[in-house]
């Protein structure tokens, strides 16, 4: 249901009628709203690139979490176990948007636990040291800043609200990344080794983020007309390798590219690209942590039932309550 979701619609000669008012609306730049008419496409579209960003934030507390009991002072452990809440914050903006599309909470999830649904690539690596905390800061959410901030002025309105918000708290996520690495990569040889070595390790994960090369982005074309998304993938990887090659070099650190020269003329480094088979082995299930991650959520969503039934059961009773004392009331 979710992959491939989206008919080709053509050009706009093929467009009917009400397909084209709504193109219309989307090109001079309208939000669309929940109850308003939507082509079947743009709807499945936005669950499936929602819903797969949802599932992002929820699968990506795992490796942070991870490091929440081992931070090295009390301060860095709050800072850590604040930044992985706000994760679970985005997820839930997520999952309460795509639901006014018209799909359940209960269907995402089933969906992410059978496999159906992705969740960001960068999630099936490990995170074996603590500086892979301030890569993790830096470069991963650094990414998902250059992908989100255009998407806060993404074409349906639940969609680009939630990421107004979420941008905001990414911001900081990726400073105090940033905040570690320079710690480490300004302490003892061993530290600022740690943090060369993270580097190494999410440096072609991190470029990975942004997708496929354009030539082999399925989506893109459509998504980008009706603004679901607002750049192409190899833009925003561009824009991330420009913003964060200087930031290595004031880290004192080494991008692992031996390739990345800079052109004076265009602004632009030119960069090698992430081993592309290995991005497709990841997103089809065979990452280093693909099975663990999976199974953890799988785990958290069984153990959890016995919350959601208290929860359902409080609510109906509640509901039942009201609803004598309004019958008692008349
Ligand atoms: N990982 O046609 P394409 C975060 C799939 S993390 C896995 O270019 P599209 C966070 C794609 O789904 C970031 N799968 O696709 C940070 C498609 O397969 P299906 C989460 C990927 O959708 C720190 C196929 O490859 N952010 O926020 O036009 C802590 C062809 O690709 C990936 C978002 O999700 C990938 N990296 O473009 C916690 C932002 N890349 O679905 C959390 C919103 C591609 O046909 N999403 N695929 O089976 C987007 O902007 C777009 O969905 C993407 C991909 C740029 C990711």
């Amino acid at each position: 249901m979710y992959a491939q979701m989206v008919e080709s619609e053509g050009n706009r000669g093929d467009l009917t009628a009400q397909e084209r008012a709504f193109q219309d609306r989307i090109d001079a730049g309208e939000k669309i709203e929940p109850k308003e008419w939507m082509p079947e496409g743009y709807r499945k579209t936005l669950i499936r690139q929602m819903g797969q960003h949802a599932h992002s934030e929820i699968v990506g507390q795992l490796p942070e979490g991870n490091w929440i009991t081992r931070a090295p002072t009390l301060e860095r452990k709050a800072i850590l176990l604040a930044k992985v809440q706000d994760e679970a914050g985005h997820g839930l903006y997520l999952y309460s948007a795509a639901e006014t599309l018209g799909v359940t909470r209960d269907e995402l999830f089933e969906a992410l636990h059978s496999g159906k649904m992705k969740y960001s690539s960068i999630f099936n690596y490990p995170t074996l040291t603590w500086a892979d905390m301030g890569a993790v800061g830096w470069l991963v959410d650094g990414a998902a800043i250059m992908n989100q901030v255009p998407l806060q002025r993404t074409s349906y309105g639940p969609y680009s609200r939630a990421m107004i918000r979420i941008c905001k708290e990414e911001s900081f996520h990726q400073r105090q990344g940033y905040a570690i690495m320079m710690k480490m990569a300004a302490g003892t040889p061993e530290q600022k080794e740690m943090a060369q070595d993270a580097l190494n390790r999410f440096w072609y994960p991190a470029l990975m983020m942004f997708g496929p090369s354009d030539k082999d982005s399925v989506h893109s074309e459509q998504s980008m007309a009706w603004k679901i998304k607002m750049n192409t993938n190899d833009e925003l990887r561009q824009k991330f390798v420009n913003e964060t090659v200087p930031q290595a070099e004031l880290l004192g650190l080494t991008v692992p590219d031996e390739n990345l020269t800079y052109d004076e003329q265009t602004g632009d480094y030119s960069f090698s690209e992430p081993d592309w088979a290995e991005f497709f082995e990841v997103i089809k299930g065979n990452g280093p942590c693909n099975r663990e991650r999976l199974q953890a959520r799988r785990d958290a969503w069984s153990e959890g039932e016995w919350f959601r039934d208290g929860l359902t059961a409080y609510a109906e009773k509640s509901a039942k309550r009201r609803a004598a004392a309004a019958l008692a009331a008349e």
